[in-house]
């Protein structure tokens, strides 16, 4: 290209062309969803960043027909990834990853339909190959360039300058992006999709290669722990009384244990719960604690489904979506039930739409289900509320009995709420999260009480069981100070910070009459063993960490993700070990010192985690035969 008699470089060309088609395609092409100014302004830059750094490698070639056809295979390589995503999206509203190259049902899925994604208009997206071929073409134009060593080094230096400049604002839109890699959606517009291609080959290599070395030698040693410090070989008091129920699964965005029966100003916070708490026909565990660490609400739901541990380092639901898994809509499916996952989010988060086929869950009612707008949503999208009503419907078609899980959304930071949906003031503190907190968790206790109310206007009531869990936290360590304020503490130790990780559980079972507030210790992990006996599901051949919370021969802690742990008569927080009895410290762990009362916990914590860990990076549950009687003990 010349302009004003100075010639402009191909690989500048080539960069310029490919970023606007880019940014053409994120824009307008995909349904990505932009909440505030900086994502447009990451949006926009981010193919003009990439681009450059990409067609500028071609200087580094001496001789111009290299780096001519460097660029010439540059944009149609480019432009195929791009157009293979677009396509892709067509049909999934979501990108490609690596392990759905080599699923053979989704390429036969797209197979039948790819001609139905193909348009017409698409040839315009070759338009700047076929330029960039055309100028390439005409040796008189001669567009290579022929750098000076420090001119080169200096192109480098600004390209990764542009490249860091972009990573650090998209970690500032999203911090932990990349850690904890929450969607496919998210990483492409902050990243862009070339290198959220690079992001996710560099995860798959690391998963697969642990796989590829794993067998199955390891795995008579991890049910022998299992038979001996976990399973019990007395039955559960509610073996198989709810048998053939439907189970409705209320996953509750952030709500924590500190709020239900407590108030705000001398208001009630959650008037429903609390009415459940003391309900015949609820049991109420109120030492019940969320075991999730980056992956929140997919971690959560991973031990419910799995009772297995998450990872200690992003989100399993992600980096091991494509395991084999024996996770409990599985076992009911055996038992002739469907299930289903309700959620108005958008499908590709946490990855859901992938992990779920691997835990067998039959359908996902995602935001496309529903009918959202301006007025019916707030910060994350369609409110609680309208949540439930719209959900109605669908529940009322499917087939019984059924395991339908429906995961909550209002009540998540940074808790946004309009006046009109407010029933009780915002708490007054220095920390705007804990203030607004209230408001919100208030607003999805209306909510379940209104979806009781619908539920009880269909026979569908008296035939299920209904479970309602807080998923994790949802006030974190770095408003201790109004948490310490609001509680009337001086300070939240550590001790005390693992106690708010208790989140509610309430078992509600129509017409049960034996509904109690039951203070045994208990976790995430000990859901899938209790749901699945009340239905008299066996487990006996399942590989689980967790015990029927209706058992009372059971392991003595409850394991956290991190290491600590809480029993009966200590806890364990940062390395500290507590009392429990009144919370006083009784020692600290250290490589020299004394043994505490807690080591002899922390090193069972240690090995149950290293085995879960075994279990989800060798993928290890496609060496096992669950139909099979050899427990392997
Ligand atoms: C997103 C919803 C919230 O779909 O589950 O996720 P979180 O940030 O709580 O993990
Ligand atoms: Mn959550």
């Amino acid at each position: 290209m010349v302009v004003k008699g100075k010639k402009i470089p191909l690989f500048l060309t080539a960069s310029i062309l490919f970023s606007l088609k880019t940014y053409i395609v994120y824009r307008f092409m995909l349904n990505i969803e932009l909440e505030n100014m900086l994502q447009e302004f990451i949006l926009l830059i981010n193919p003009f960043v990439s681009s450059i750094i990409f067609f500028s490698i071609a200087i580094w070639f001496k001789k111009s027909s290299r780096q001519i056809n460097f660029i010439r295979y540059a944009a149609l390589i480019g432009t195929l990834v791009i157009y293979f995503n677009l396509v892709f999206y067509r049909s999934f509203t979501d990108f490609l990853t690596i392990p759905q190259l080599f699923q053979t049902s989704n390429t036969a899925d797209l197979g039948t339909s790819v001609l139905s994604l193909i348009k017409f208009y698409d040839v315009f997206f070759f338009v700047d190959v076929v330029i960039i071929w055309y100028l390439s073409k005409n040796k008189e134009l001669n567009l290579t360039t022929n750098y000076t060593k420090r001119r080169k080094t200096f192109a480098f230096a600004v390209s990764l300058m542009l490249l860091s400049g972009n990573f650090f604002l998209a970690e500032m839109e999203r911090p932990q992006l990349f850690t904890r890699a929450f969607d496919r959606e998210y990483l492409v517009k902050n990243i862009g999709l070339f290198y959220y291609h690079i992001y996710d080959a560099a995860v798959q290599s690391k998963v697969k290669s642990q796989r590829v070395l794993a067998d199955g030698n390891k795995l008579p040693e991890i049910k022998s722990y299992i038979n001996e410090e976990i399973r019990s070989n007395k039955q559960s008091k509610l073996m198989g009384t709810y048998e053939g129920r439907n189970v409705i699964f209320i996953s509750a965005e952030s709500i924590q244990s500190f709020v239900i029966q407590n108030t705000l100003y001398g208001d009630e916070i959650t008037p429903f719960m609390n009415q459940l708490v003391n309900d015949k026909d609820t049991y109420y565990f109120e030492n019940f604690y969320h075991q999730t660490q980056q992956g929140k609400t997919s971690d959560s739901e991973f031990v419910t489904e799995n009772s297995l541990y998450p990872s200690s380092r992003g989100a399993v639901f992600f980096t091991h979506g494509e395991n084999e898994y024996h996770a409990m809509p599985e076992m009911l499916e055996e038992k002739g039930y469907y299930s289903a996952v309700f959620h108005a989010n958008n499908k590709s988060f946490w990855n859901r739409d992938q992990i779920y086929n691997n835990l067998a869950i039959d359908d996902f009612y995602d935001r496309d289900a529903y009918e959202i707008t301006d007025e019916n949503s707030v910060g994350w999208g369609l409110k609680d509320k309208p949540f439930f009503e719209q959900s109605m419907k669908y529940l009322q078609s499917i087939e019984e009995p059924f395991y339908a899980k429906f995961i909550t959304l209002t009540n998540h930071f940074p808790f946004e709420l309009g006046e009109e949906d407010r029933s009780v003031e915002k708490y007054d503190s220095n920390s705007n999260t804990l203030n607004n907190y209230f408001p919100t968790v208030r607003y999805t206790d209306e909510a379940i009480e209104q979806f009781f109310h619908m539920l009880k206007q269909t026979p569908i009531y008296e035939n299920s069981i209904i479970v309602i869990m807080g998923d994790h936290d949802g006030i974190s360590a770095n408003h201790n100070k109004a948490m310490s304020e609001y509680l009337n503490k001086e300070e939240i130790t550590p001790y005390d910070y693992v106690q708010l990780q208790r989140v509610p559980l309430f078992i509600h079972i129509p017409g049960s009459n034996e509904g109690k507030v039951m203070s045994k210790l208990a976790g995430q992990i000990d859901l899938k063993p209790t749901i699945l006996h009340m239905l008299g599901i066996d487990t006996t051949n399942d590989i689980y960490f967790g015990n029927d919370l209706f058992h009372n021969d059971r392991k003595e802690f409850i394991a956290f993700r991190n290491g600590d742990f809480v029993s009966e008569n200590y806890l364990s927080a940062s390395g500290i070990c507590y009392d429990r009895s009144n919370g006083e410290e009784v020692g600290t762990e250290s490589e020299t010192a004394e043994e505490t009362p807690c080591t002899p916990f922390l090193k069972k914590v240690e090995t149950e985690l290293e085995y879960s860990d075994e279990i989800i990076y060798g993928d290890l549950f496609r060496f096992v035969d669950f139909n099979s009687n050899d427990t392997g003990s």
